[in-house]
């Protein structure tokens, strides 16, 4: 190492198993509000990721809409990204993860990406095990659209304005258990160690994670929740179930990578589906 005279070598930066450093993990400024839960899960996965030494180029991060559906820009910004549809991601990472089963894939949503509007499609995600590590940041709000009550909110809980929420909750993890994902959990933004040893866990676990994450959004929720309140940890593994991938038999190989030769059926072959079809 080069050093000026009568200066003292300064220490190369840590780096992981793949000689990268945290700052390869990182992604660009957030333009969250200060104090937001969301930040603080972004600044977890920087850690995670890099500990675990995943290459940032293997990661697909996928979102809907909201708050929490952009922090993917903040985070890993050598990785492949795709911000969808509201409620729609689930869709989208099926589709990316069939299409390259090389891909890790990281789902960020909000509670009202997943648990409103996307219920629908994260149902279906929840019970095909597909390799997919799926995070809600859940603050009880639509924090984008200025702090509608989402589906996941308290009963009782309150916004900054007064209003008083009066519907049960859905339980995401209940559901995503009762549903068949093979890795369930909850945790709270705040808590530095519990959610960084959840999202390490998370990463060397093939199929389904769903971790729900309690995420406050300090600018519309009263919190009703307090940390102490809420039963968090990891709730349900199951690692011998077989994934999405096992169960359509899905090459290793990128699909765009095969060559017209494996993908398309031959003259043959289709002659003989018309025949049948006759
Ligand atoms: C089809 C459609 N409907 C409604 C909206 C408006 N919208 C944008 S974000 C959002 C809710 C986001 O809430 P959540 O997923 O909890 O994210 P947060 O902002 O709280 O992190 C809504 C209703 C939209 N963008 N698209
Ligand atoms: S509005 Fe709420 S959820 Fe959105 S950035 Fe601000 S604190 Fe976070
Ligand atoms: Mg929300």
């Amino acid at each position: 190492m080069a050093t000026t005279p009568g200066s003292t070598p300064s220490a190369a930066p840590k780096t992981n198993r793949l000689g990268l450093a945290v700052l390869d993990y990182r992604g660009g400024k957030t333009t969250l509000c200060a104090g937001c839960g969301h930040n603080a899960i972004s600044e977890r996965i920087i850690d995670a990721m890099y500990e675990m030494g995943v290459q940032p180029e293997r990661v697909a991060k996928l979102s809907g809409i909201g708050c929490s559906s952009k922090t993917p820009a903040y985070f890993m910004a050598r990785a492949h990204s795709f911000n969808s549809v509201h409620g729609r991601m689930p869709s989208v990472a099926t589709g990316a993860v069939l299409a390259n089963r090389t891909l890790m894939a990281l789902g960020v949503s909000g509670d009202g990406d997943t648990a409103s509007i996307g219920i629908g499609q994260f149902v279906h995600l929840m019970r095909r095990n597909l390799p997919i590590i799926y995070i809600i940041e859940d603050n009880g709000v639509y924090g984008l659209t200025k702090g509608q009550f989402s589906a996941t909110a308290d009963l009782g809980s309150t916004l900054k304005t007064g209003t008083v929420n009066e519907l049960p909750p859905i339980d995401t993890c209940e559901l995503a258990i009762s549903l068949g994902a093979t890795f369930v959990g909850r945790s709270f933004s705040g808590d530095k160690r519990q959610l960084h040893s959840m999202l390490k866990a998370a990463i060397s676990h093939e199929g389904t994670v769903l971790l729900d994450v309690i995420s406050p959004c300090v600018t519309f929720m009263n919190e009703a929740k307090e940390r102490d309140e809420m039963l968090t940890g990891v709730l349900y593994v199951n690692t011998k179930a077989p994934t999405f991938l096992d169960m359509l038999n899905i090459t290793d190989d990128p699909l765009a990578t095969l060559p017209a030769s494996v993908v398309r059926p031959g003259r043959e072959v289709l002659e003989q589906v018309m025949e049948e079809l006759r």
